[in-house]
């Protein structure tokens, strides 16, 4: 909280409120920085306020405060801007002191930081990625509703599974069996029949019974559904989002990658564009073991992923190995798989837009068109042709910050272990 009384001049009245960063007390003059509104405010007492030098001595790092004074300009203080104060108030006084330090340091481990996390986003490099993660929802949002697509919501709670290959979680709904969604899918494509082009940014619930640094139970992704393009146009927009956030970040999230210390990667240039039989061939020739109609393993994708660099697309995969609803194209499909070394960042393709190809492909994976009804029948009124992609938010903020634990990058992390806070 911060109210400039008579604006932002030497000697304008001042009250701000905010919490107790750091205290430096040096003879008789102390420095106190508060983050006011996620940012750094400096307090200066003088020598002569020996009540105050006092009080400032007793008060706990991470207590809420609340100072009345007046402002002085100075070129060294983070704002421009330093508080003399005539007042402070200690409105609610900490009572533990935490595990790790607001500006670095040794870090205990993540599940002693996620146990009282709200604590741990006071840390610098927290609050700087989570900034972060604000700017490239706001720049997807952005550049989605400059090319005219609407953002949507789809319920969460729904009848069938969409993506074959991920678990589900079963929910009791008043008497019957539901499910979390694993994708707005299906949702996406029967919306752009009214909309054209939509996108929804939502968790995505896939019960992954192993804990490992890229999976969660509820991940967050950007969904993207266009009519009348197909999966190469739908890469080319994906990829030129990928470019402007990018940007964006760069330019909008200098102060925060600073505080990271990182340096962010914009990819110069197209994005390469390889097949699965590529990779199937690089794999090969690099003497791993893999076979065509392989899906690529951990193992296969660190390889690739070394040999590749950077961003980097894999087209045309197996049919085999995609969800009922990617067009297929002979023995393969059309369908890409947006890479960032070996980490998938998001998946997409061209949709089946014919009804009876896509009751033959239900069955085919061994599910019952019946289940999807609701879904199959909007497809008797003119469905045109589709495509889009999902984004992995979370994966993508991995990237964006240079961290190795997807559990960084979200505020409440939920994993096979992890239910609380
Ligand atoms: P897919 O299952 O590949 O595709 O998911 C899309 C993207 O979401 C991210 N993701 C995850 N991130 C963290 N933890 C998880 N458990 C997790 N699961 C998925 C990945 C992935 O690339 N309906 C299709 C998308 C489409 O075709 O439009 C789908 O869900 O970054």
């Amino acid at each position: 909280m911060l109210k400039l009384k008579e604006g932002l001049k030497e000697g304008g009245r001042v009250v701000a409120g905010g919490w107790l960063a750091s205290k430096r007390v040096q003879g008789d003059i102390a420095f106190l920085v508060l983050f006011e509104s996620g940012k750094e405010l400096q307090v200066t007492i003088k020598g002569d306020n020996k009540r105050l030098l006092e009080k400032a001595e007793k008060i706990r790092e991470h207590s809420s405060l609340i100072v009345e004074g007046t402002i002085h300009l100075t070129e060294k203080a983070p704002r421009g801007y330093e508080i003399y104060p005539t007042k402070i108030r200690i409105v609610s006084p900490a009572k533990k002191i935490p595990p790790f330090h607001v500006y670095g340091g040794n870090l205990p481990s993540i599940d002693k930081r996620l146990d009282i996390r709200a604590v741990d986003l006071r840390r610098v490099k927290a609050m700087a990625i989570f900034k972060l993660r604000h700017l490239l929802l706001k720049s997807c949002r952005e550049f989605l509703s400059k090319r005219g697509f609407i953002e949507v919501q789809t319920s969460k709670i729904i009848s069938s599974a969409t993506e074959g290959g991920a678990a589900l979680f079963p929910i009791m709904y008043y008497d019957k069996e539901a499910f979390l969604a694993q994708s707005p899918q299906l949702y996406k494509e029967q919306l752009i029949m009214a909309f054209e082009k939509v996108f929804e940014i939502g968790p995505i619930f896939r019960a992954e019974p192993f804990r490992t640094l890229r999976h969660l139970s509820e991940a967050f992704s950007l969904d993207v559904e266009q009519a009348f393009v197909d999966y190469r146009e739908i890469m080319d927009l994906l990829e030129e989002l990928v470019k402007y956030v990018l940007t964006e970040i760069a330019n909008e999230g200098k102060e925060e990658l600073k505080d990271l210390r990182y340096e962010l990667e914009i990819p110069e240039g197209p994005i390469p564009r390889i097949t699965y039989d590529q990779a199937i061939e690089i794999l090969q020739g690099k003497g791993i073991e893999v076979n065509w109609g392989d899906d690529l393993g951990t193992k296969e994708l660190e390889v690739l992923g070394s040999e590749m660099n950077g961003y980097y697309f894999i087209t045309d995969w197996p049919l085999s190995l995609k969800p009922f609803y990617i067009m297929p194209k002979g023995r393969l499909s059309e369908s890409f798989d947006l890479m960032y070394k070996d980490l998938e960042l998001s998946s997409g393709g061209t949709r089946i837009h014919r009804k009876s190809l896509l009751v033959k492909r239900l069955k085919e994976q061994g599910l019952k068109p019946k289940g999807f009804d609701y879904h199959l029948r909007v497809f008797d009124y003119g469905m045109p042709p589709h495509a889009g992609f999902g984004l992995g938010i979370d994966r993508f903020m991995m990237v964006i910050t240079g961290v190795n634990n997807i559990r960084e990058v979200v505020l409440y992390p939920r994993d096979v272990r992890r239910l609380i806070p």
